[in-house]
């Protein structure tokens, strides 16, 4: 058995550039063979009839210590030849690819036409990036998240990037995870006796995390498997860390607090990590029968995604033992 088979103790839930920021902290507090990162796939779409994986990619990039932090997403050090000779031939340039970040989609789509798995195409370029970890799509199948407007459906990247979220949002769907079947791996890592915990990310839940659990038998699977399920809110105070999330808490009518997002999971984590600003929410997360954490959950160096990397982990071993769900199944 090679190291990057070894079954996981961890698996944690990602999308978006906060679940990288954590995914790296994790990488770093423990044994990097036994962490088994999740990635939404949602976000996905077909632009020049390349196949783009972004949250994939800012995976990829963070944990081999290559992405551009500031932007959060693509290569650091990146030129735009490309998009700049587009620009100049009236061509679509609203989704920037780097030239760089474009070997990415090239390879990833030539292999996918060839009939290779994302799955498999994305564990070889793990292992080309020298990521210890494993990054696993949470599908093979095609997953599109769609944002539903007063005006109509928008694809994830028309709303997010084209439209910079300015569209009213009144929900959201998952095209294709109904009959999407889970990656194998993941499943058989779920109900393994060697998983400690299942961790999800301070992503947002509405555009990261439901496509994940939406996939036909993950959120079962999380129910079921005996490992307590953490989340990191992705909520301080009054705002969301980053992105569009509390002006979609406000759109859908949610309360911008830590608390809306633990009611949201509250059918399925046993352990939630908020930040200092909000220690005042404990009683309320505490009455849905969720332990709390409170520490500083934002991550602006690699210091502090340790920190929380390895606050969350220990936590997470105290909230082994006192499950919910484990007292459920006694
Ligand atoms: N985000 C932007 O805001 N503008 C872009 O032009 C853009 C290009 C892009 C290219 C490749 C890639 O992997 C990610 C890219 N992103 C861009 C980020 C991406 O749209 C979002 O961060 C995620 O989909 C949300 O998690």
């Amino acid at each position: 058995m090679t190291s990057l088979q070894m079954s996981p103790s961890i698996i944690a839930l990602s999308g978006g550039i906060g679940g990288s920021k954590l995914a790296l902290g994790l990488a770093n507090s423990m044994s990097p063979e036994r962490l088994m990162i999740i990635a939404n796939i949602g976000d996905d779409f077909k632009h020049f009839g390349l196949h783009i994986s972004p949250d994939i990619d800012t995976l990829l990039y963070t944990l081999s210590g290559k992405s551009d932090s500031k932007r959060g997403w693509g290569l650091a050090n990146e030129t735009w030849k490309v998009m700049e000779t587009l620009e100049k031939m009236g061509g679509e340039t609203w989704f920037k690819l780097g030239d760089m970040d474009l070997a990415t989609h090239l390879e990833r789509t030539k292999k996918l036409h060839s009939g290779e798995t994302l799955s498999n195409i994305i564990s070889n370029l793990c292992k080309k990036f020298g990521i210890k970890s494993r990054i696993i799509p949470v599908s093979d199948d095609i997953i599109q998240t769609m944002v539903k407007t007063p005006d109509g459906d928008l694809g994830f990247q028309e709303y997010f990037v084209r439209n910079r979220c300015k569209p009213i949002v009144t929900g959201f769907s998952f095209l294709g995870a109904k009959n999407a079947s889970p990656n194998k791996e993941f499943l058989k890592a779920l109900s393994s006796p060697n998983l400690k915990a299942i961790i999800i990310c301070p992503s947002n839940p509405f555009i990261s995390i439901d496509p994940i659990l939406s996939v036909n038998g993950v959120r079962e699977g999380l129910i079921n498997s005996h490992a307590p399920v953490i989340a990191v809110s992705p909520i301080i105070g009054l705002s969301a860390i980053k992105g569009p999330l509390a002006k979609q808490l406000n759109e859908l009518g949610y309360r911008v607090s830590s608390i809306s997002i633990a009611n949201y999971y509250s059918d399925f984590i046993d352990g939630f990590v908020i930040d200092n600003e909000d220690r005042l929410s404990v009683t309320e997360v505490e009455e849905m029968d969720i332990k709390v954490k409170v520490c500083n959950i934002l991550m602006n160096n690699i210091t502090t995604k340790i920190e929380l990397a390895k606050t969350v982990l220990k936590f997470s071993s105290q909230c082994y033992k006192s499950s919910k769900k484990i007292r459920k199944k006694n």
